[in-house]
């Protein structure tokens, strides 16, 4: 496979490279792709190094496959014209994901949807992947009607200037700052920015993504996005309530039966899903399970992912890992 990283140099495309690597995806071609200021400049990739080239060459290069993760506006702009000629793309930003003629994919749950005329593929947002993938297996079961989610997000989430505010904040250093406010020893109830019904965009990807993931819009998500200073690692505290009762030694199994998950959850060991454990990890970690006592048929949680591997890289590599093996592309 000729592949594209278009953002090769940014935290998630470096990331990318890696799971592309570690996973041993046929890479047969390799093109990263970053911005003007990069042009020329070198990255290593199983021991070789590959020169960065531009957008435009890029295309002309013709990849079966690109990944995106260069931003937005780099994806509204580009993704049609690498689609145009033969490529699929698998995009990192928020561009696409609530398009109605482009699916938005979390392999494990509907990679099955995918044919060979998607050429632009939504990867969902972070917060919503690990979020989604523990609903999933237990909406099936029990039917879910209403979901509360609180995040505790990391600032790997927000990108380079960030995780740099929260280390000259704790090395005592001036430096520019990514957020309005100190970050360090702090939690901001502020994720992406405000939209006019008074959430944050961050809270309407929870509200909205996971319907569409699981083309359900019988429940509703209802969400507050935080920001706290970890490094890396989104965690979230989650209330469902669901139609049908259930025993908690079900959800358990159920739970750990459901590829990409693991179950921590043991009190008496203070075992249960933490950032530091599940930094470099491709799978979620789920915990602190137990009965909200207020209220019939509704369970607490704690989720944990690595939000630069499931939550984008390594989720969009398993995405193109599946049109390789399918035959898609
Ligand atoms: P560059 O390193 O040349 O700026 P991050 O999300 O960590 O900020 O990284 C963003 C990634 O997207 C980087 O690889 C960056 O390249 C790339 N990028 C940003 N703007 C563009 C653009 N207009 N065209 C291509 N790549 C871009
Ligand atoms: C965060 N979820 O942690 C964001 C980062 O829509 O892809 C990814 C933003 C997105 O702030």
């Amino acid at each position: 496979m000729k592949v594209a990283v278009v953002g090769a140099t940014g935290m998630v495309g470096n990331v990318i490279l890696k799971v592309l690597e570690e996973r041993n995806f046929p890479v047969s071609e390799l093109i990263p792709v970053a911005s003007e200021r990069s042009i020329g400049k070198t990255i290593t990739f199983k021991g070789n190094l590959y020169k960065i080239v531009g957008l435009n060459d890029a295309v002309s290069m013709k990849p079966d496959i690109a990944l995106f993760s260069a931003g937005g506006s780099t994806s509204l702009e580009w993704a049609p014209k690498f689609a145009e000629v033969g490529t699929t793309v698998i995009d990192n930003s928020s561009a696409f994901r609530m398009d109605q003629d482009k699916k938005l994919v979390v392999p494990e749950i509907n990679a099955q949807t995918l044919t060979k005329n998607d050429k632009i593929i939504a990867n969902p947002n972070c917060s919503t992947i690990q979020l989604v993938l523990a609903l999933a297996p237990l909406h099936n079961k029990y039917k879910m009607k209403r979901v509360v989610v609180s995040t505790y997000q990391s600032v790997s989430g927000t990108g380079v200037k960030a995780v740099q505010q929260l280390e000259n904040e704790i090395n005592g250093v001036e430096g520019d700052m990514a957020y309005p406010y100190p970050i360090g020893r702090n939690a901001l109830p502020h994720c992406d920015v405000f939209l006019e019904n008074g959430y944050t965009k961050e809270e309407m990807k929870l509200a909205r993504e996971p319907q569409k993931i699981l083309d359900d819009r019988t429940f509703s998500v209802t969400a507050t996005a935080v920001r706290i200073p970890t490094a890396g690692g989104h965690s979230e505290a989650v209330n469902v309530q669901f139609e049908n009762d259930f025993n908690l030694q079900d959800i358990r199994k159920i739970l750990s039966e459901t590829d990409g998950i693991i179950v921590q959850d043991n009190t008496a060991t203070n075992t249960y899903p933490m950032p530091i454990f599940a930094h470099e990890k491709d799978e979620v970690f789920v915990g602190r399970i137990r009965r909200d006592e207020t209220q019939p048929n509704t369970l607490n949680m704690w989720i944990v992912a690595d939000n630069l591997r499931k939550g984008a890289a390594t989720n969009a590599v398993q995405i193109a890992e599946h049109l390789y093996v399918s035959g898609l592309i």
